[in-house]
């Protein structure tokens, strides 16, 4: 019995990746992006490689043909947010001196109700901060005074839940700090979360209402970077945030991503210098799988677990992270041309969990 409803789990998320869920375009996803990728045959090919999907071929013009048709791109305009930009967007708040001397951080963070579009021909009814899945990149530095005005403007009750360290009031936690007037934000109410900006690394934020699988995998969080005093070497600097979609309310995921568009970055590389320093701050909040991970092709990073030290813990080119684990990775592209990066569970990765470095 428990064997069959497995099964049926199983046939009814392959049906997914077979057209009942991505209707509008011709399937699989995978491969209309691979034929999108048309200009680059050469990143195509490792694409079809590593997938599995064996089906290219060349036409009569020479030019590579996946044997699917082109899908149509996910409108970045109507969502609210580029992947492509959303990936350097760190949004540092507007600050001002206190008396004491410390920087005043403050930011505005209103939670609404918003379909977007997480793969071509693909709507799910998210929830966001400020309009986008994941919310803004809030950054900071060790020590600021922070200041989050949480306005609720869905029609569920919310909260900031922020990793760190500060009162249990500030903590975003229904039942915890109700007589302040926080805990449980309800539809239309206001909160100000504010506290020290402690420890030093990459963290996150997200909402902390029952139940909290769904709240979260409506797309209620976001990044939290707090820079150390001193700050990092300069690098080009990203965010990745690892999450997926469960576009069928079963409790399992459809769509796999960084920053919620499958594919993305693969129908648009990340464009990285060869030789510089690349720094990348990434975090899984994946509802509904116990982990997620990050390849990359043909070079290794050093890894900053949490990014709470400054010495790196390991020298790889595979991390493993659990829902909430989060780090920062460093790495140089010695030489130039398309590099993949992807979730090393290959599933996530047909899934959309897959992109490419261009390194020019
Ligand atoms: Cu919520």
């Amino acid at each position: 019995m428990r064997q069959d409803e497995n099964k049926a789990m199983k046939i009814s998320r392959r049906r997914m990746l077979g057209g009942t869920a991505l209707a509008g375009t011709s399937l699989p996803l995978f491969c209309d992006l691979l034929a999108q990728r048309g200009s680059s045959p050469r990143a195509a090919a490792a694409t079809a490689g590593h997938s599995g999907m064996a089906h290219a071929s060349q036409d009569a013009n020479g030019s590579l043909h996946m044997g699917f048709a082109a899908g149509p791109e996910v409108d970045h305009r109507s969502n609210g947010f580029d992947p492509s930009e959303l990936v350097r967007d760190f949004d540092w708040g507007t600050t001002r001196r206190l008396a004491s001397g410390r920087t005043l951080r403050e930011w505005e963070l209103v939670a609404t109700d918003k379909d977007i579009q997480v793969a071509p021909g693909v709507t799910y009814s998210a929830w966001a901060y400020n309009g986008r899945v994941p919310g803004p990149t809030l950054r900071c530095r060790e020590g600021d005074r922070l200041r989050i005005r949480f306005i609720n403007g869905s029609s569920h009750p919310h909260t900031i839940h922020f990793h760190g360290v500060h009162p249990d009031f500030m903590d975003g936690m229904p039942g915890i700090g109700e007589e302040i007037g926080g805990g449980l934000i309800e539809p239309g109410g206001i909160f100000t979360y504010e506290f020290d900006a402690a420890p030093f690394g990459m963290h996150h934020y997200h909402c902390h209402v029952s139940p909290l699988a769904e709240h979260i995998a409506k797309g209620l969080y976001g990044a939290f970077i707090v820079d150390p005093k001193d700050g990092r070497p300069p690098a080009d600097e990203l965010v990745m945030v690892m999450n997926a979609f469960d576009t069928n309310f079963d409790s399992a995921n459809e769509i796999y991503a960084v920053n919620s568009i499958g594919f993305h970055y693969a129908r648009h590389p990340i464009q990285v210098k060869r030789g510089e320093l690349v720094r990348i701050y990434l975090l899984n909040i994946t509802e509904y799988d116990p982990i997620n991970s990050f390849h990359v092709h043909a070079n290794f990073f050093h890894y900053f677990p949490t990014g709470t030290a400054l010495q790196p813990l390991e020298y790889t080119d595979t991390i493993a992270q659990a829902q909430g684990q989060r780090g920062v990775l460093e790495l140089r592209f010695p030489h130039t041309g398309h590099y993949m990066f992807h979730a090393h569970k290959t599933e996530f990765a047909e899934l959309g969990w897959l992109g490419f470095f261009e390194v020019s």
